[in-house]
């Protein structure tokens, strides 16, 4: 085929970054769509020879005369870029959002009023303290940050998958992610808070209490990107045409419902594929099956700031539904995976700070650190001031201001003026009035003397704590004591586990009594320190030490993934074992079935390439029993055959993936002809709601699909009959 050069015709040399109008258009215009271009170096010269470097004869020396090469690895010794300091690890996707209903009663901001308008989004998933090569399945708080790119501007939610945090003010935010950290001195643990700087850390200070509960809960443990809530976590304010504020906490809530996976299961995960989540996310969209989240906000009146028995502006509180239900009030659709990871996976730059009129900051001391940390997280990351330039974080709308040069500036401003005001530039640019979308600060009104302090309003750090507890479903009450378990069992200090386990008896007696006889000590009768080790200024510790506080509710049911989603099995992974000779017929019907419902089936047989059916027709294989494992599916069918279920007899990895699957509780469904496999696992003779066996594909179809749908039958662990 002959070759053709790209012409230049559509970049003018010396040409301005591209059009922004168009963000779609705009993120796309580094992709090289074209494979008959020729390779050039990066100022444009055409390549000869990219095989060889050149020499003082065949068998000579380099010479440092070799542009091409040197070009070559210098750009290449420069790729990485410093990771972020937290988030490290994540996936992204490009998508869209769509309001329900204008929400002008609430809020002016634009992207919320016209159900029509649909808002481009790109949203980045992370964990929090491993480093960007690290398993996707530590047990951590996941990242859930939003870009918004509205007609007036970027609206970054940053938000996670925990309605709390840790601290309640940003001054503990660098000693917490330290403590987190692999230790300083021999770089360890990886991804893993279980060690003895975090729980040390944790251990002194009460008011991360609340936050450890979900933390050790299984929403640290995601079976899905797709399958997680988000939140804003701090109260923020919207404000309407009028000026008039309401306070808002922001939610996601995922279609799909939120679903975990076993922490065995996890750990299995971590070795076998520790890109899970970011791979899911990719192979999801990549099959149409585009994860969904309504918006959700809880908006509490002004007048009602302190109507509450935790305050607002305190970000280790929730607003539990049951006080202030969430309204739904608008969908996220995630429909395009990102052409380069790099690109915009990586260079793409949150901050909470970037906020559109009609949405407002709080004074949570939380979110008041954060504004300074995101700008200045990027100067040192992106390497200098214009970031906001980079294709990913543009806005769709034009930027105008007088924001002048830095390392890698792109805009090729004209003119003579660089200032305002001016008259020699016309005046340009203007700035907006209010009506005009200027962006005003909501006018709140204080009186206050200048302290290094914290409101009395925010000592009550166990009852929010005591309220998740409580709000858990027993298995779920089980995998927190289980998770304390673990992470203080690795903790070589006892005196740091005993301290926690004394902070425990504040939440639930029954809880730190199961810890600490895990750990093998009795358990402390309170805790042993000054519950807050800051010195106040008058020296009175007395003034510093916890209110207690008696929650308003004593359960809340959205606390609990229990009360899920849990009406489809849309986009779940469903195993079917098979090997020659399998039903053609069975193996029909459960697979049309599955896929009517939404479902993603793979064949797996001890074998790669094809399998046989026992009517002779030749079935692909999607995966083989070596390349697979259980942990990578949520439930697993057996179809009939007898053949098929004989030669899966031989195979002692079939087996062990069925009792895998089993122990991790997920639904298995066997055709009567399977029976001779079941009898080898180590569940032989047992049924649950989870071990289904039929002789009627369809109606055995039927069954299988209302197991998967509940996600796991978590009652199964109680019994312990499979080991780890
Ligand atoms: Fe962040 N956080 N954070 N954070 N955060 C960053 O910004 C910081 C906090 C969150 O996918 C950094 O670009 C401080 C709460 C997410 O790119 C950095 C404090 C919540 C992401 C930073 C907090 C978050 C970050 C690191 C306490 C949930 C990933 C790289 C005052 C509401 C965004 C970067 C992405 C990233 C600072 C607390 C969420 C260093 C100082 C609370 C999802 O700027």
């Amino acid at each position: 085929m002959a070759k053709k050069a790209k012409t230049s015709s559509s970049v003018k040399p010396g040409s301005p970054i591209p059009p922004t109008d168009k963000k779609q258009e705009s993120l796309a215009t580094h992709t090289v769509s074209d494979d008959q271009e020729f390779m050039t170096t990066d100022h444009g010269v055409r390549i000869n020879d990219d095989q060889n470097s050149l020499k003082a004869g065949e068998r000579g020396g380099t010479l440092l005369e070799d542009f091409i090469l040197r070009e070559k690895i210098t750009h290449f010794d420069h790729e990485r870029i410093p990771e972020r300091i937290v988030h490290a690890r994540g996936s992204a996707a490009h998508g869209f959002f769509q309001v329900y209903e204008p929400m002008a009663k609430y809020t002016k901001a634009g992207f919320l009023q016209d159900p029509s308008v649909k808002t481009p989004v790109f949203v980045r998933f992370s964990t929090v303290a491993g480093s960007r090569g690290s398993t996707d399945l530590a047990r951590d708080v996941r990242g859930f940050a939003v870009k918004f790119y509205t007609e007036e501007g970027n609206f970054d939610l940053v938000g996670n998958n925990m309605p709390v945090f840790f601290i309640q003010d940003a001054m503990k935010f660098p000693d917490l992610i330290h403590a987190v950290k692999p230790e300083p001195d021999n770089e360890m643990p990886q991804a893993a808070s279980a060690h003895d700087t975090f729980w040390d850390f944790i251990s002194l200070m009460p008011e991360s209490t609340h936050m450890i509960m979900w933390a050790m809960s299984d929403r640290a443990i995601p079976r899905s990107y797709r399958m997680m809530e988000g939140f804003g976590v701090h109260t923020f304010r919207f404000i309407n045409a009028q000026g008039k504020s309401c306070f808002v906490k922001f939610h996601w809530k995922p279609l799909l419902g939120v679903h975990a996976v076993a922490w065995d299961e996890a750990t299995i995960i971590s070795g076998k594929d520790p890109d899970f989540h970011r791979r899911d996310l990719w192979e999801a969209i990549e099959a149409g099956q585009f994860p969904e989240w309504e918006f959700g906000v809880q908006i509490v009146r002004e007048e009602d700031e302190h109507k509450y028995e935790f305050d607002l502006l305190d970000p280790t509180k929730i607003i539990p539904e049951e006080l202030v239900p969430v309204q739904r009030i608008g969908k996220l659709t995630l429909n395009r995976n990102p052409d380069n990871f790099f690109a915009e996976t990586e260079q793409v730059a949150f901050h909470v700070g970037n906020i559109v009129p009609g949405i407002d900051f709080t004074n949570d001391p939380l979110m008041q650190g954060r504004l300074f940390s995101y700008t200045d997280t990027q100067l040192i990351r992106l390497g200098g001031p214009n970031f906001h330039e980079i294709p990913i974080n543009r806005p769709i709308n034009e930027v105008h201001n007088n924001q002048r040069d830095g390392f890698m500036r792109q805009t090729i401003n004209k003119g003579k003026t660089s200032y305002s005001p001016n008259s020699l530039g016309g005046g340009c640019p203007y700035q907006a009035k209010m009506a005009e979308g200027g962006f005003t600060s909501h006018a709140e009104r204080i009186d206050a003397k200048k302290v290094r302090g914290r409101s009395r309003s925010f000592f009550d750090h166990f009852s929010q704590a005591t309220l998740f507890y409580n709000s858990q479903s027993p298995a779920e009450q089980q995998h927190i004591i289980n998770a304390l378990r673990f992470e203080l069992g690795k903790v070589t200090v006892e005196a740091i586990r005993k301290r926690m386990v004394g902070i425990l008896t504040q939440v639930d007696k029954n809880l730190a009594a199961k810890v600490a006889e895990g750990l093998g000590f009795p358990v402390p009768k309170g805790p042993e320190l000054p519950m807050n080790h800051s010195v106040p200024a008058d020296g009175n510790q007395k003034n510093f030490e916890p209110i207690k506080v008696k929650s308003s509710i004593a359960v809340s049911k959205a606390l609990s993934m229990a009360n899920t989603v849990k009406d489809n099995i849309r986009s779940r992974k469903i195993a079917v074992l098979a090997a020659d000779g399998v039903s053609a017929k069975s193996l029909d019907t459960l697979l049309k079935g599955l896929k009517a419902e939404g479902a993603t089936p793979e064949i797996i047989a001890p074998h790669g390439g094809q399998i046989q059916t026992d009517q002779g027709t030749a079935v692909p294989v999607d995966k083989s029993l070596l390349t697979t494992a259980s942990v990578f599916y949520d439930a697993v069918y057996i179809p009939g055959g007898g053949a098929s279920v004989k030669a899966l007899c031989t195979e002692a990895d079939a087996v062990h993936f069925l009792d895998q699957a089993y122990k991790h509780c997920k639904a298995i469904a066997a055709e009567h002809d399977a029976l001779p496999l079941l009898d080898l696992t180590r569940f032989a003779g047992k049924t649950d709601e989870g071990v289904l066996i039929g002789k009627d594909t369809r109606k055995l179809l039927q069954s299988f699909v209302a197991a998967v749908a509940q996600h796991r039958v978590w009652d199964r662990e109680t019994e312990r009959k499979v080991p780890a």
